[in-house]
């Protein structure tokens, strides 16, 4: 094989090659696309803190295979409390070997704080000293993350009313809106849009179309979003005679297009099938994505970022990213992200899509969790791209520290940043 062709000047050897990868991931801070997160001015929305990382629904499901604690007992329970049962149960009482647990053991090394300590006293007395501001900050360092995306729901009665009054917008913090209530509930919330002052009913006129509509410009210029959202369930199907679909075509994705924006869909949750544990009730299963086909063929100049649930989904979203450009994969979202899993779909989406995909998002409930969220992501990815670029040098070419820095910035910043136009949005920010 001509040398040239694989090791030319700028070409990194083979030893070079995997801490190239490390430090690159290091030194790249990560967009993070999907959150429930809050920012400062949105006031005690955003969580943060022991107590809240421990009563994390990840960990309370945990805490029912492991305690003879029943639902109704532990909801009867204080916040503190609570925390301290799980911390007792998973943490003291067994070995913290699950992803989630490993999380919280990820954060308090972090903070220097005692992984093996018999109860909370030392973590509440550090998290009490924090200032929310500049803790933020120290997180996001932790997490080499430089933004993350919220999700705000405008029919949300906690939530509404802090936007209504202007809340100041934070470049670390981008927007979302958030419709999983008009969406997936419209008989039930339809009279809220009504109350709040459009002229809406609950069958789909044209005027409570064009309401609809104006009710989304109306929120677009209150929240200004990086995307508009909605989780759909395993169930989902489009089209179908339904308001869901309805509402879809006739409003959801016209305002998308008319404001520039993707629409993130997030498809295959079967909600609350144990509603005695609450947030920790839903489970997944596996969705028929012709519903996606269908959505991109009918609106080729809408963008949509999707996210599927079930790990049978997974390589057909793959050939759905073949051949619709307007569909942009992401995460390995929620019971998926876990390394064996993420590593199955990272690798078959290199394979399938080269850089042109987000490979995760945190989710993240609470503001601590994107530590070990984002540091576990680099754990996975490193030897998942070094084996990529392994094999194309295997292959007659070499890469370059400047390529491997460029395609690294394109899976955590670029490909979503493009997608959802983020420079415009920023620029205009800056402008305004
Ligand atoms: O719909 C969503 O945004 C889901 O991510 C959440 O509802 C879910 O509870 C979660 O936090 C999963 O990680
Ligand atoms: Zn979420």
């Amino acid at each position: 094989m001509n040398p040239t062709t694989i090791n030319d000047a700028s070409s990194l050897t083979p030893e070079q090659i995997g801490p190239a990868i490390m430090e690159e991931l290091r030194n790249t801070p990560f967009i993070d696309v999907h959150t429930h997160l809050f920012m400062p001015s949105l006031g005690n929305l955003g969580l943060w803190g022991i107590d809240e990382l421990l009563t994390y629904h990840y960990l309370e499901a945990e805490l029912f295979r492991f305690s003879s604690v029943t639902p109704d007992q532990y909801w009867s329970l204080s916040k503190r409390e609570q925390a301290d049962l799980i911390w007792r149960t998973l943490f003291v009482e067994n070995t913290p070997l699950s992803e989630a647990t490993r999380g919280i053991v990820a954060v308090l090394a972090a903070f220097d704080l005692d992984t093996r300590a018999k109860d909370l006293r030392e973590a509440r007395a550090f998290f009490q000293n924090q200032k929310l501001e500049t803790h933020i900050q120290r997180v996001f360092e932790l997490a080499g993350t430089s933004e993350v995306v919220m999700t705000n729901d405008p029919l949300d009665p906690a939530e509404a009313p802090l936007w209504e009054k202007s809340p100041k917008p934070d470049r670390q913090f981008h927007a979302v809106l958030r419709l999983d209530r008009i969406l997936n509930k419209w008989q039930q919330h339809w009279k809220q849009v009504s109350e709040a002052g459009y002229r809406v009913q609950e069958n789909l006129t044209g005027q409570t179309i064009a309401e609809v509509r104006r009710f989304l410009a109306d929120w677009f210029r209150r929240m200004q979003p990086v995307y508009m959202a909605c989780s759909l369930p395993d169930t989902f199907q489009f089209p179908e005679d339904s308001a869901r679909a309805e509402l879809l075509k006739q409003a959801v994705l016209p305002s998308c297009r008319e404001l520039g924006i993707p629409l993130s869909l997030m498809i295959g949750p079967r909600y609350q099938v144990n509603p005695a544990i609450r947030l920790a009730g839903d489970a997944a299963g596996k969705a028929d994505l012709r519903a996606v086909e269908h959505l991109c063929v009918q609106f080729p100049e809408n963008r949509f970022l999707i996210s599927v649930l079930s790990r049978e989904n997974q390589h057909e979203l793959c050939v759905y990213a073949r051949k619709f450009a307007n569909l942009l994969p992401f995460g390995c979202w929620w019971f998926l992200n876990n390394p064996s899993i993420v590593e199955e779909i990272t690798r078959e989406r290199i394979e399938m899509l080269g850089a042109s995909f987000i490979p995760q998002h945190s989710d993240a409930r609470i503001l601590e969790q994107v530590i070990y969220k984002w540091r576990n992501t680099r754990r996975t990815m490193a030897p998942i791209l070094t084996n990529s670029y392994e094999l194309l040098a295997r292959d007659g070419r070499g890469v370059t520290r400047a390529e491997i820095h460029r395609d690294i910035d394109k899976l955590f910043r670029s490909n979503f940043a493009q997608f959802v136009h983020l420079k415009d949005r920023n620029d205009h920010a800056g402008a305004a």
